[in-house]
């Protein structure tokens, strides 16, 4: 034995094609046992999985959560097997052979696509196509970000991502791939699945786009490489490191369901188990002899070698940053420690609101404790699909936009692009370090509506900064008034929505936000001035209950009036008029549902009371049912707004005190 021979670790010892095969042979095997999947597409790529795990990605599996480690998104989430093989195969915690057998199958880690929190080593959730590609942006933004503020030292290292043709096709891809571009996020490096097959068949039924030509155009570095040459993706990948100008493109050509006799190549294997022939078919051409969930020896002692390969790196890293605080504080909440300053600025703005006389919008008021948070809040950053000055998302003194080359700033000038902004925020959230929050029109959540399910299905602290909340934005008509928006927002679990009626409960759905952090956040605000309503200052956060009694009436209760946001002031000028008629009304404030469902019921009996309910919203009655009851009165809307200026408007669909005077009327006749 030579001497070099004798240095040759076990996982260079093994041939690359054995450990690829690896790959191929858990994947089909799996889906194979569950009856259900997608062998195809890890089949495809795990030429370029095996050089990108051997050579290139920077982790260390047995610390999935190492904050300079490279991070690895699976946007082709249907090609689950790919990621799972690869945890278990280097030595992930958690990830045993029991579970690949389980694939799919209540319970198990390996969930039919990436599930965030499942396993360590997933990243992100990934599914519905592109989401992952968009993610990965706002990771790559976190990571100049943090690099930025904390030293090369701590942070410097590179996102991957493995898409397929239906990531580039969907919409997001585009918005995401010309932000990345923008903004020059050299550390980004998408390895494209392109075997030109979706579940139709060739994708020349539905599309012709030049993707190299196309993501160059967007000020991407792009080449295409054969996708089962290791040396050439070895050389591409290499270059694509050494060279972080821009991001880059690796189109990798491949075949579908490599190594299937008669199937590869096919659309056929791009969403169900091989059949036993001709998996048996695929081990004989591929030479792999050992039974379904067995690896030879040497080839899983290679691929736990090649887990195991970035402990030196890792531990000189934590050896550099042992006595850097900041790095440390990568590893827990963001934020944490700045809760007494957070309090501080929020019991501050809340003062200073209550004894404030001047009527302003709620998304003013949303800016104005944003003057307060963000210098005291530095993981806090802004951003805004457009529209920055119209949703007073970045503040007058405290924010400082990012650009390509300067990452230092808290603020994001997304462009107008919703979903990618949407997107990119659950990936900066993912990322850690930072609570993301970005501003739009409520009505345009329906743009990123896939997105903010996402950060709700994988608890993260996201924050929506959503006005012109109602008819009340006016002149520019029903495309721009939401009007079944709270209730399809309310109907998405474990998102916080939160509308709240003035200044004072705006400062509280702020600190109500920023405490939720497994929860995405919703504040609708409005654009047209509010009553102020909550006069006196208050240290407990009455927003936090959900809904509280904002006015009791001197006698016992005949009516209880709910309502939120903006509307808040028609349901107390109502008890006023109601009251000179005798009517004893009392006003309940509603800023958010999901808080008060969560309360104890004798809360909520205390709150709602007994008797007969009206509620004012400016949307649908969908979702008011639970409060009001089969027989409650509902001020709203029923169909879409029209353009004219917001007081024409109000009274038009009969938003009025007026209209509530009378709807409360005609159910106490009853
Ligand atoms: C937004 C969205 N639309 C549709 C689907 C359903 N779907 C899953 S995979 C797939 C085809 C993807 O084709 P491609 O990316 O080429 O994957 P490959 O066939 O190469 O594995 C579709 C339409 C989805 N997961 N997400």
């Amino acid at each position: 034995m030579t001497e070099a021979r004798e240095k040759t670790t076990p996982s260079q010892a093994v041939a690359h094609a054995d450990m690829a095969n690896a790959i191929r042979a858990l994947a089909m095997d799996a889906v194979q046992a569950a009856k259900s999947g997608h062998p195809g597409m890890p089949m495809g790529m795990a030429d370029v999985a095996t050089v990108l795990f051997r050579e290139a990605l920077r982790f260390d599996a047995s610390d999935p959560k190492w904050p300079n480690r490279d991070r690895l998104i699976l946007s082709a989430g249907h090609g689950s097997m790919l990621l799972y093989a690869l945890l278990y195969l280097t030595g992930y915690p958690g990830m045993d052979i029991g579970e690949l057998k389980r694939f799919r199958q209540m319970g198990a880690k390996t969930a039919g696509h990436p599930e965030y929190g499942h396993a360590p080593g997933i990243e992100t959730t990934t599914g519905p196509l592109g989401q992952g590609l968009a993610n990965a942006v706002g990771m790559a933004i976190a990571e100049r970000m943090l690099n930025a503020r904390l030293g090369g030292d701590v942070i410097d290292h590179h996102v991957y991502v493995i898409a397929g043709d239906g990531c580039l096709m969907e919409g997001i891809s585009h918005e995401a791939i010309s932000l990345a571009g923008h903004l020059g996020l050299g550390k980004l490096i998408v390895l494209f699945d392109d075997n030109g097959i979706s579940i139709d068949g060739s994708t020349s039924l539905a599309v012709s786009d030049d993707e190299v030509m196309r993501f160059k155009a967007s000020g991407w570095n792009a080449m295409r490489v054969d996708g089962h040459d290791p040396e050439a993706i070895s050389a591409a990948l290499a270059n694509a490191r050494a060279d972080s100008s821009k991001p880059w493109l690796i189109a990798c050509k491949t075949t579908i369901g490599y190594g299937a006799p008669t199937k590869a190549g096919k659309s056929s294997t791009h969403g169900e188990p091989l059949g036993e022939e001709e998996i048996k078919g695929t081990r004989e051409k591929l030479n792999w002899r050992s039974p379904p969930f067995e690896l030879p020896e040497p080839v899983l002692l290679a691929w736990r070698a090649v887990g195991q390969k970035g402990a030196k790196e890792h531990s000189s890293w934590k050896a550099r940053t042992a006595k850097n605080d900041a790095a440390a504080a990568l590893g827990s909440t963001a934020g944490a420690s700045r809760q007494a300053a957070v309090a501080d600025a929020i019991a501050q703005a809340k003062s200073a609101f209550a004894s404030d006389e001047n009527k302003r919008s709620t998304r003013v008021w949303s800016q104005m404790v944003l003057e307060g948070l963000i210098p005291v809040l530095p993981e806090l950053i802004g951003g805004s699909a457009d529209l920055t000055g119209s949703n007073g998302t970045r503040t007058k003194s405290a924010h400082t936009p990012i650009a390509k080359g300067s990452f230092a700033g808290n603020y994001i000038h997304y462009g107008v692009r919703e979903h990618a902004m949407a997107a990119a925020m659950n990936g900066i959230a993912l990322n850690g370090g930072f609570i993301p929050y970005g501003g739009t029109f409520l009505v345009f959540t329906d743009y990123c509506r896939a997105a903010i399910r996402l950060s709700a299905l994988m608890r993260q602290r996201v924050i929506y900064v959503l006005t012109h909340d109602s008819i009340g934005l006016g002149e520019d008509g029903p495309t721009h008034q939401p009007i079944e928006h709270l209730a399809a927002l309310r109907a998405i679990p474990h998102v916080l929505v939160l509308r709240p009626a003035d200044g004072v409960e705006t400062a509280e759905c702020w600190e109500i936000a920023l405490q939720h952090t497994q929860n995405p956040s919703i504040l609708a605000l409005s654009r047209q001035a509010v009553t102020n309503v909550r006069k006196a200052a208050s240290t407990e956060n009455l927003s936090a209950k959900g809904a509280y009694v904002l006015r009791e009436p001197d006698g016992e209760r005949d009516v209880t009036l709910i309502a939120t946001g903006a509307e808040l002031g028609i349901a107390v000028e109502a008890a006023d008029a109601l009251a000179t008629e005798g009517v004893c009304a009392a006003v309940v404030s509603m800023p958010s549902m999901e808080l008060f469902r969560a309360q104890p019921a004798s809360y909520r009996a205390q709150v709602l009371g007994s008797a007969p309910r009206v509620a004012i919203e400016a949307g649908i009655k969908q979702c008011w049912h639970e409060w009001i009851g089969e027989g409650g009165g509902f001020v709203g809307l029923s169909d879409f707004g029209a353009s004219a200026p917001a007081p024409k408007l109000f009274e038009h669909f009969g938003l009025t005190a007026g209209k509530t005077v009378e709807t409360v009327r005609g159910l106490l006749k009853k």
